[in-house]
């Protein structure tokens, strides 16, 4: 399974969050101003890489790694920083490797997690800073107060989006009970899914980064994301047509997903996404759900029985029509479960009057 260098990232993150015995032995390290180059995993490659130093094989500490460091050389340690495995090493990478840094600790550090795919830390002496290089990504490691400034506006943000999905969405379904959902609709909701997902991403970045340090933060996201609802895979279904199988479907959220930040706010590229042809243009046009959005509302309903419900009668509108005897053609509805949706779907059309 590969990972993408974010979620190598992110993994690494988590390895020397505060509270860890690595970032502990890290910043001792920073406090006793020697600098370090530390690589995280060993296989094939890293080892062809190796260059003299000697075998140690012991567990790791924090004061062991600190220690080490008081040599010139890489320090290599399991994947999980477990064990030490390897000290005083001369660390050899591919010359040909394109590198941004400066120094030939920095040039080692970028040059080894690019030709390898190993995570490697490098703490600088002369900088003072602690730096984790992933595949081509490069991340400085900063204090807990620092993240956590970030983290909170981030929640702030978190909120405010939040709010207004919440309103989005059941406008979104009030519009959906009448008849009434244009493409703007759809897309504005998309849109706004989309925000709250990334904000929320980012958030639980900084819970990783923060560590024992992230808590309380992490207590604030799960609040602000209880109760979310479908996400956009389910209103991407509701819209795309009786056409679109679930790998159309998987595509449009992963389109969603890479957006760049401007195209986010073109209503005209999200429609677009869904698979609604004219664009900006096209804006106002009326459209109807299938209905898997609503019925994934009702709890009694399977994913399953609402997915034949749909496939049945065609959309959401033909659903609200039908009668109980209706509903009860359809198989696995018997006249329990007709009841019940039959019930659930009056509630909601009440519920959206009422708004
Ligand atoms: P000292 O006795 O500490 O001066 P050393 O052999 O222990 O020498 P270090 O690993 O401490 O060497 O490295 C000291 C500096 O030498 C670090 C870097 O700026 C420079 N250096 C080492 N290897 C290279 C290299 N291949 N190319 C350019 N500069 C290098
Ligand atoms: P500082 O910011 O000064 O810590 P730098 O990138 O300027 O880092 P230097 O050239 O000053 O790096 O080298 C500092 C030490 O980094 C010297 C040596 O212990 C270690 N180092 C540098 N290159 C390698 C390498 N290829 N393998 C193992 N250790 C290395
Ligand atoms: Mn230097």
């Amino acid at each position: 399974m590969a990972r993408s260098p974010e979620e190598s990232l992110k993994a690494t993150l988590g390895r020397v969050a505060p509270g860890t015995p690595l970032r502990d032995g890290l910043e001792r390290i920073l406090r006793g101003r020697t600098g370090a180059l530390i690589v995280l995993g060993i296989d094939r490659t890293i080892e062809s890489i190796c260059s003299g130093g000697f075998d140690i094989g012991i567990d790791f500490s924090p004061t062991r790694l600190r220690e080490l460091a008081k040599m010139d050389g890489a320090i290599i340690c399991d994947k999980d920083a477990g064990n030490i495995l390897r000290a005083a090493v001369q660390l050899v990478p591919d010359s040909s490797i394109e590198t941004q840094e400066s120094g030939t600790r920095h040039r080692t550090a970028e040059r080894v997690a690019i030709q390898t795919g190993v995570p490697v830390i490098s703490v600088s002496q002369s900088m003072q800073i602690i730096a984790l290089y992933v595949n081509g990504l490069r991340h400085v490691l900063e204090g807990s107060e620092k993240v956590l400034a970030r983290a909170n506006q981030a929640l702030a943000t978190l909120e405010r989006y939040r709010s207004r999905l919440d309103q989005v969405t059941s406008s979104l379904s009030a519009l959906e009970i009448e008849a009434m959902v244009t493409v703007r609709d759809v897309a504005v909701t998309l849109q706004r899914q989309e925000m709250v997902r990334r904000i929320s991403e980012e958030i639980s970045q900084y819970v990783l980064e923060l560590g024992e340090d992230g808590r309380l933060l992490s207590l604030q996201l799960d609040e602000l994301t209880v109760g979310r609802g479908p996400g956009s895979d389910v209103i991407i279904r509701d819209y795309a047509g009786p056409d679109a199988s679930a790998a159309d479907i998987e595509k449009a959220v992963s389109a969603l997903v890479n957006l760049g930040p401007t195209e986010l706010i073109d209503l005209g590229k999200i429609s677009g996404i869904v698979g609604f042809a004219g664009g900006e243009a096209n804006l106002d046009a009326v459209v109807q759900p299938r209905g898997y959005r609503l019925l994934s509302g009702l709890k009694a309903v399977p994913k399953a029985v609402a997915d034949r419900l749909v496939d049945h009668f065609g959309g959401l509108q033909f659903l609200m029509a039908a009668t109980i005897d209706d509903l009860m053609t359809v198989d696995g509805i018997g006249d329990q479960r007709a009841r019940t949706v039959r019930e659930g779907l009056s509630r909601m059309a009440e519920a959206s009057l009422l708004d």
